[in-house]
C-alpha cells in the first residue's frame, strides 16, 4: 500500500497512526497537494489527501473509509496469522513513528 501526503494534514495522521496500530505495511509518499498536484491527480482527481493506493491497484480517498478498509485488513491479516504474540520490538518502533507524526501537528498536544 501507499499513503500519499504530508503529516502536517491532521487526515493525513489520522490514516498514518491507523495503518501504524493495524500494523499495516505501507510506503509512505509525502506529496504536497500544491508542488505535486499533477502526479497527485492521477489517482485523486480532486487533487486531495490522504489517498491511499492499494496493492490491486485500487485507488480510496476519505479518511473515513481508508481507516474503515485498514480496519478491514487487519482483521483478516489477524485471522491469518496463527500467532498473536506482541513483538515489543515493533510496538515500540510504532509508537516512535507515531510520535513523529504527532510532532508534525501544528496544535499543542493536549493534556
Ligand atoms: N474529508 C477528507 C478531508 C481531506 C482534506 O481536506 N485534505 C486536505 C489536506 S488537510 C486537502 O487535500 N486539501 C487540498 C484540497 O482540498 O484541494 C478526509 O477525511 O480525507
Amino acid at each position: 500500500m501507499i499513503l500519499i501526503g504530508q503529516f502536517d494534514s491532521p487526515f493525513v495522521r489520522r490514516v498514518g497512526i491507523a495503518l501504524e496500530l493495524y500494523a499495516l505495511p505501507y510506503e509512505h509518499r509525502p506529496w504536497s497537494t500544491w508542488a505535486n498536484a499533477e502526479e497527485l491527480a492521477v489517482y485523486s482527481p480532486l487533487r486531495r489527501v490522504p489517498t491511499l493506493l492499494l496493492d490491486d491497484g485500487e485507488c480510496l480517498i476519505e479518511s473515513s473509509a481508508i481507516g474503515s478498509t485498514a480496519r478491514g485488513r487487519s482483521s483478516m491479516k489477524r485471522a491469518a496469522s496463527r500467532c498473536n504474540r506482541v513483538d515489543a520490538g515493533r510496538q515500540l518502533r510504532t509508537n516512535n513513528r507515531i510520535k513523529m507524526m504527532t510532532a508534525m501537528s501544528p496544535s499543542p498536544p493536549l493534556g
